[in-house]
């Protein structure tokens, strides 16, 4: 992989480039390709690419805070700034390939029937991908749901959904539509299992949803923070006067004792089935990291343990497809679209470790 900062790097605009540049021109001073981390030649083409990056810039029902569909074009510019090794990994990532779609546009107007067609699309994409890695990048976060259920079509066993959410998007109905964001999670919540972190914008309604199923985890943005005891969402739910004790639903027990730093990603991964699809919120971040989203709630959570359970999870369990939402970029604040570009690299980090095994220089003792 040449370096892609150098502009007399062999495949930088040149000999089997993804651009077409008339004979003789190739050496020019041309920028970098804007798909995902700049990448051109053989590594950027969709044979030679084991991530493929699927934008869809979608955006119908974002209740305030509106421009989740300038998301996509946002985090794939800044991720032509990324470092591509990764001294994590100690490795780079980019090596496997990584080939970025042309932006999906959805039938606008009517949210049922686009919607249907992203169905439609990620279904003849995944198929197409064959054991290619396929990122969704939002977009709002009701993309998420066609593309679970093309996923769960096609999964030998039932699925779990990995949320990262500041909300539980668990609304049968919201703003008078079936098809909004809020109700993103509630579509797929029969057919595959949810484990959801990070939650603190949540309804009377959900909560009731949490308590009346059994196949849904709730770990709040509190337990997240280390300010709530690690337990099922019974415990942070006032009992209904007159209602049954909550069961507890075979999550395990609190912990005796002062609670282990991370037991809440522990207790995430515990609950997940073998084959899990992650959808990412990036609203599960604080507001102080990511401001550029539709409904910024307080007491978000934070980059590294974000990572420590993704990490974990493409170690411990086979990550099925992912998503990445509700970046709503803000004009001149480049760190927030750097960071949902870095999260997507590191998306690609993991997952391909399962095939790069690392000496792992980072979190491996000194001593
Ligand atoms: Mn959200």
């Amino acid at each position: 992989m040449p370096n892609r900062r150098d502009p007399n790097a062999a495949t930088r605009a040149g000999p089997r480039t993804i651009h077409h540049l008339p004979p003789g021109l190739e050496g020019l001073p041309w920028e970098l390709p804007r798909v995902f981390l700049g990448l051109d030649g053989p590594a950027a083409t969709p044979e030679g690419a084991a991530t493929w990056i699927l934008p869809v810039p979608y955006e119908a029902t974002t209740c305030w805070g509106s421009g989740a569909r300038r998301g996509p074009q946002a985090i794939i510019d800044a991720s032509r700034y990324i470092e591509l090794f990764d001294h994590e990994l100690g490795r780079d990532p980019s090596e496997g390939g990584v080939y970025t779609f042309p932006a999906l546009e959805l039938t606008r107007g009517d949210a049922a029937r686009a919607l249907a067609e992203l169905r439609g699309a990620c279904a003849r994409v995944l198929e197409a991908a064959a054991a290619r890695r396929v990122i969704m990048i939002g977009g709002e976060h009701s993309v998420s749901s066609p593309a679970i259920l093309a996923h769960a079509d096609r999964a030998p066993e039932r699925l779990t959904v990995l949320q990262f959410d500041a909300h539980l998007d668990l609304r049968e109905t919201h703003d008078g539509s079936r098809h909004s964001h809020a109700c993103a999670m509630a579509h797929v919540v029969d057919a595959v299992d949810l484990v959801t972190v990070g939650a603190r914008g949540i309804s009377a309604e959900e909560w009731a949803a949490v308590q009346a199923r059994d196949n849904v985890t709730v770990i709040t943005a509190e337990e997240v923070a280390g300010q709530a005891p690690a337990r099922g969402p019974e415990s942070a739910i006032p009992r209904q006067p007159g209602g049954a004790e909550p069961a507890t639903r075979g999550q395990p027990p609190a912990r005796p004792g002062p609670a282990p730093e991370h037991t809440w990603i522990d207790r995430a991964v515990a609950a997940l089935g073998p084959s899990v699809y992650i959808t990412f919120d990036v609203d599960f971040f604080d507001p102080s990291l990511v401001p550029s989203t539709g409904t910024p709630e307080p007491g978000g959570g934070h980059w590294y343990p974000a990572l420590a359970l993704l990490r974990r999870v493409f170690a411990e369990r086979r990550v099925v497809g992912a998503d990445v939402v509700e970046h709503a970029p803000i004009p001149g604040m480049n760190a927030p679209d750097f960071l949902v570009a870095r999260l997507i690299y590191k998306f690609i980090g993991y997952w391909s470790e399962t095939l790069h095994p690392s000496p792992d220089p980072v979190t491996r003792p000194s001593g």
